[in-house]
């Protein structure tokens, strides 16, 4: 697991070399903008029930034989199983967020999840399309401009994008 100072470090030495400009210029980015980051998870993480309430319940809407008799969602132990993974899949890309890299969300999470839903016979199609409700969800939160000082946030939003999108496709 390595956050983006971390992964920097690792890459030098594994060369035998001091930090190159372009690495110190990108830590730097990362620092002055350092705020929007906390702010973005902050703002995720205190919405992370709703979150995952919501986009549980568009899912459900847009495949109701998840939660017909026999659907894979079906009795409230599946159903509690299934609000719990998107929490977890949530959590764990807020820790990508805060650490300003995805080694923790493949290496604790979404590695070997794709074959354990394979294994489970759960769709991961559809936890896919949960997770990408949640990422419309986290956006919209995190972009509000209501309440913090406004600046360009467009490229940590992609940042928090792309973990989402991660997640998604390491299931669907
Ligand atoms: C992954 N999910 C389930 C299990 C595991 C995970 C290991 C089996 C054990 C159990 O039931 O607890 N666990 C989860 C995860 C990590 C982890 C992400 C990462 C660290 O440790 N069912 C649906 C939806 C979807 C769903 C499509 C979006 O219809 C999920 C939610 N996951 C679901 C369900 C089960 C499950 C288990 C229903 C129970 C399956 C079953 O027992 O039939």
């Amino acid at each position: 697991m390595l956050d983006a100072f971390a992964k920097v470090v690792s890459q030098a030495d594994s060369r035998g070399e001091f930090l190159s400009g372009e690495q110190i210029d990108a830590l730097s980015n990362l620092v002055k903008d350092g705020s929007k980051r906390l702010d973005t998870v902050n703002r995720i993480t205190s919405n992370a029930s709703t979150i995952v309430t919501n986009a549980a319940r568009a899912l459900f809407e847009e495949q109701p034989q998840l939660i017909a008799n026999g659907g894979n969602a079906y009795t409230n132990r599946r159903m509690a199983a299934c609000l719990r993974d998107m929490e977890i899949i949530l959590r764990y890309v807020t820790y990508a967020i805060i650490a300003g890299d995805a080694s923790v969300l493949d290496d604790r999470c979404l590695n070997g999840l794709r074959e354990t839903y394979q294994a489970l016979g759960t769709p991961g199609s559809s936890v896919a399309v949960g997770v990408q409700k949640m990422k419309e969800a986290a956006i919209k939160i995190a972009n509000d401009p209501n309440g913090i000082t406004k600046g360009d946030c467009s490229q940590l939003i992609s940042e928090v994008a792309g973990y989402f999108d991660r997640a998604a496709s390491a299931v669907g």
